[in-house]
């Protein structure tokens, strides 16, 4: 299998080479001697792309040929990171590469550092589709994801004077990666009317008529499966103004400005990622990202299908779309209006299609980020879309009526139309009837939307509708690329990389846990990623932080049901005691540094104040005298996939501390232990899952369970909230003016104090405080300290996304790898 894998990459190093120097002579146009990292990336880039391109044109060829059912996953974001690094290690010739590179004057780190992150997503749900996205690969499934080519990503932060401010992220300036189709566009209409009219048989027919034309064009990404030439592809649509669109009345008549603009007005729909998480703003710009980009994919998939030849029943078996999240739900709206407007499907033949092809993942039981659509603004928008939505309500509420006779309540609540003012378009419970699989993304959060935001859906159409799929991610980026010593190190154990594809196979370390070089070996791995992050935070911030402390780490989306205030407030909590302890007692402590990072939505004020308390209890902890090494505070500005890549695996521990039943799954809980960090974790998401396959003993858990959380809430809002005493003295700190002007927190506090603590900061804080007072002494005790670490590891292996994917295909999809022919 490894060689046939290295079917795809160049013979040898000379090869390598002379292609890289090809590269640069002609595709760049520049000169040996003039041959800077930057150049160094784009033509290595450039070289190893060459080497994708067979493969990807093989892959597709392979997959139309098959004619076998294709699995399409429509998200809004991925979340990929760089792909040099990535390309070169699934290919299996980074070693080659270094090689060369090495011959040619270059270390190869420092050209990998060049590439820019492709930064389309916000946190969890992006880098989850982009890690799904390498599994199918890998795996061997024919798939396509289909997505925006957002020509701003998330934006980057930068802190200044303790605050974020968002810069651009223009990322598209050279970017190897993607190949435009200038051929492969599809037209979409918005606004506009319906015509309603009789046909000669007296049947009934819509047609959409009128509004304006914005082109969508194809960008096409590969994306190389590990160890195996499949090739998969990522297609990113970007709009353009139509040709007729372009007014050449205007142009011609000298209103040439006016006609840039038409211009301008289309090419904004793919301009921007929206950089909220976890939270629903309900611009019309977003609606009309989704439409645009559900339109041509599915224009895109029905092509595809069409030149098959088969019934439209047939579809079905052809094709399965999975949602990703909410966001593009219009998809199930078109498919119909596809099937019965455009084909000439009757209504049920086509919803039962429709139902078939669709599965729905939802990621969040937050009612802030439940999507909801104003009917006004559909209408305005979609106007074809509405009544078809309409119409689906209909029908769906006619067959709960039959199904539950006079229930006008359950009615109500389960109406895909909310009754309020104006009517909303509630997106969740129509993706959930045009879906025939519903899937949370951990045991708890799928049991939790079977019990609560969707109970009635559960007793409409059963229980089977609805199934869990626990989150992954890739060892090949969150180990092999991210790590590549412990990868080593594993593999001297294992035999082989082979846990690479089987993460299973790690258990085979659990016998080598008492080898006492081994343990070194992995002692020095975790310090030496340490030394570099501590290096990295140097240059970064000026912070000198000792690379032997405990580094305690928290890096995700600012929110606060993750609850980064209370983290805070307990390095606060330590910073007092430290203050307050002799001389003498003060040897006691163990020295730590806590590590934050990630992006406040911009609009989210609460989330901005909690980065601001951050970065002012750093510039006061790090410069007092009586600290010194005991207390380190680091805020890593622009957290992103790469920085990740460095921060994860230099944690000892890192926090995973939603308020129970708030965090759907988390996916990086599961990369820091891969890596051979600790957690502690509330039991919440994928922790408990987390807990049940590495051993109680291993993780940190502390704070109450999600079964208490309603009635915690319901007993703060009747005035029993008697604060935690340890919690007092923090916000006395605070408020005293300790890190600067008290005004600037007040929020944190009165959430917190005053206004019924809906995120129980205050109810966890002492289990909170123990539980780090026990990781103190923990890792005192550095033998079983590393006896944890290499134990959690070896039982990781359920958690890597080819299973998760795996479980897609067969429960929810049902497709099957297409298999690799073996002779060359
Ligand atoms: C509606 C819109 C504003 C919106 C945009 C982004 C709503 C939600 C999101 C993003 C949600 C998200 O990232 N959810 C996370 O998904 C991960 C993958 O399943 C989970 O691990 C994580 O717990 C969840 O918060």
């Amino acid at each position: 299998a490894w060689l046939k894998h290295q079917v795809g990459g160049f013979k040898d190093k000379d090869g390598f080479e002379s292609n890289f120097v090809r590269h640069i002579e002609t595709t760049l146009a520049r000169s040996m001697f003039n041959c800077d990292e930057t150049a160094a990336y784009a033509a290595c880039s450039l070289a190893f792309r060459d080497r994708l391109i067979l493969e990807w044109n093989r892959t597709q060829q392979r997959q139309t040929f098959a004619d076998s059912k294709r699995v399409y996953y429509l998200s809004l974001e991925f979340l990929m990171g760089r792909a040099l690094d990535n390309a070169m290690l699934n290919i299996g010739q980074k070693e080659l590469a270094k090689g060369g590179l090495s011959d040619l004057g270059f270390r190869i780190e420092d050209v990998i550092q060049q590439e820019h992150d492709a930064a389309l997503g916000n946190g969890g749900l992006g880098r989850l589709a982009a890690c799904f996205l390498d599994s199918l690969a890998s795996l061997n499934y024919p798939a396509w994801g289909y997505g925006l080519r957002y020509r701003y990503g998330i934006f980057k932060q930068e802190i200044i004077d303790g605050y974020q401010v968002e810069v651009p992220d223009y990322w598209l300036d050279f970017n190897p990666w993607e190949f435009p189709r200038h051929d492969v566009t599809v037209d979409i209409q918005f606004y506009g009317y319906v015509h309603k009219s009789t046909d000669e048989n007296g049947k009934a027919t819509a047609r959409w008529e009128g509004g304006e034309t914005v082109k969508a064009v194809a960008y096409d990404v590969p994306i190389p499966g590990y160890a195996t030439p499949s090739t998969n592809n990522l297609r990113l649509w970007s709009s353009k103004a139509a040709s007729g669109e372009f007014d050449f009345q205007k142009f011609n008549s000298g209103d040439y400005e006016s006609s840039v603009a038409d211009q301008q007005r289309a090419e904004t729909i793919s301009a921007v990622l929206y950089p909220n998480d976890n939270l629903e703003r309900g611009k019309e710009l977003r609606l009309k990202q989704q439409y645009f980009w559900v339109a041509a994919s599915l224009y895109d998939i029905v092509r595809r299908f069409k030149k098959s030849r088969r019934a439209w029943r047939e579809f079905p078996d052809q094709v399965a779309i999975q949602l990703n999240d909410t966001h593009p739900t219009l998809a199930v709206v078109e498919l119909q209006r596809i099937l019965v407007d455009l084909e000439g499907l009757e209504w049920d033949e086509a919803w039962n299609i429709v139902t078939n092809t669709f599965g729905y993942t939802n990621h969040t039981v937050l009612p802030e980020a439940l999507e909801k659509w104003s009917v006004p603004l559909i209408q305005h928008l979609l106007p074809r879309h509405l009544q078809i939505i309409y119409d689906i309500n209909l029908f769906f509420l006619q067959s709960v009526e039959r199904a539950h006779p006079g229930d006008r309540d359950l009615l109500a609540r389960v109406s895909i139309i909310e009754e309020s003012q104006p009517k909303m378009v509630r997106m969740a419970y129509l993706a959930i009837v045009g879906s025939h699989k519903v899937n949370g993304v951990a045991e708890l959060h799928s049991d939790l939307i079977k019990t609560t935001i969707f109970k009635d859906f559960v007793t409409i159409f059963g229980p089977d509708k609805f199934t869990n799929v626990t989150n992954g991610i890739t060892p090949r980026r969150w180990l092999h690329q991210a790590n590549p010593r412990l990868s080593d190190l594993i593999a001297s154990k294992t035999g082989t990389h082979d846990f690479l594809k089987d993460l299973t196979l790690l258990n085979k370390i659990e016998l080598s846990v008492d080898d006492p070089a081994f343990r070194k070996e992995w002692a020095a791995i975790k310090l030496a990623n340490k030394a570099r992050l501590a290096e990295y935070i140097k240059t970064t911030t000026g912070i000198v932080v000792n690379p032997s402390a405990l580094f305690d780490v928290q890096v995700k989306r600012i929110h606060e049901y993750k609850r980064q205030q209370m983290n805070i407030f307990g390095v606060i909590h330590r910073y007092l005691r430290i203050k307050a302890a002799s001389p003498e007692e003060r040897k006691k402590f163990l020295p730590r540094v806590s590590i934050f990072g990630g992006k406040a939505a911009p609009g989210y004020w609460m989330a901005k104040q909690i980065i601001h308390l951050i970065n002012s209890v750093g510039s006061v902890v790090n410069n007092d005298k009586d600290v010194g090494d005991l207390l380190k505070v680091v805020f890593l500005e622009d957290y992103n996939v790469s920085k990740a890549e460095l921060i994860i695996p230099a944690s000892d521990i890192s926090e995973h501390i939603s308020t129970a039943g708030t965090e759907a799954s988390g996916t990086s809980n599961m990369k820091f232990v891969l890596n051979g960090g600790l957690i502690i974790g509330t039991c919440d998401g994928a922790n408990i899952e987390i807990t049940r396959e590495i051993g109680e003993n291993n993780i940190f858990l502390f704070g109450n369970l999600a079964e208490d959380v309603e009635d915690l809430r319901h007993a703060h809002n009747y005035g029993q909230h008697t604060l935690d005493p340890d919690l007092v003295k923090v916000f006395e700190a605070i408020e005293k003016g300790t890190f600067g002007d008290s005004k600037d927190f007040a929020g944190m506090i009165t959430a917190v104090r005053d206004h019924g603590d809906y995120y129980l900061v205050s109810d966890d804080f002492q289990s909170y405080l123990e539980t780090h007072d026990v990781i103190d002494e923990a890792y005192r005790n550095q033998e079983d300290w590393i006896t944890k670490c290499i134990t959690s590891v070896s039982r990781m292996g359920f958690f890597t996304s080819d299973r998760c994917i795996n479980e897609y295909a067969e429960g929810i999809w049902n497709i099957e790898p297409l298999p690799i022919e073996t002779a060359e």
